[in-house]
């Protein structure tokens, strides 16, 4: 999994961010979306959809232990998340709907492999997503410092 070595020091950054962010909404314990009354778990990771006025996906690349959830946030407006491949055996179905601001869709992905989305409004500037999701324990990486290596993803 070498070259996802700087994906995934990233990912444990987001992490981190996501486990305050899960602290305080269970302290508020305000937003519950109906539409999404199906999750089966805290998130583990919360990847932001549209966040300032980007047409991106962040993390767009995103490497996940199996059977962790990801939450997909909605910072902008006119976004959808299409899925457009994943393996033989996973059933997720994405946000076919166009959404807006304040939207939240979250996943559980339980089963390994390659898995990539687009936002069709924006596919053609690129607005794409790929989760890798394998069965490998997350190192502890506790007292391993991070170099600042800038990769541009
Ligand atoms: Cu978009």
């Amino acid at each position: 999994m070498v070259p996802y070595s700087n994906g995934r020091r990233r990912f444990l950054q987001v992490v981190g961010a996501a486990g305050v962010g899960m602290f305080a909404g269970v302290a508020s314990a305000d937003e519950t979306d109906p539409e999404d009354n199906d999750v089966e778990d805290e998130p583990d990771v919360v990847v932001a959809v549209g966040a300032d006025d980007e047409l991106a996906f962040e993390p767009a690349q995103l490497p996940l232990s199996t059977g962790e959830t990801v939450e997909f946030e909605w910072e902008g407006d006119g976004h959808n998340l299409a899925v457009t491949y994943q393996p033989d055996d996973a059933d997720w179905d994405g946000e076919e709907e166009v959404q807006d601001a304040g939207h939240m869709h979250t996943h559980t992905f339980d089963i390994e492999g390659w898995y990539e989305y687009v936002c069709e409004p924006h596919e053609d500037e690129e607005m794409i997503g790929t989760i890798l999701v394998c069965d490998i324990e997350r190192p502890d990486v506790e007292e391993e410092e991070a170099e600042d290596d800038d990769v541009g993803y």
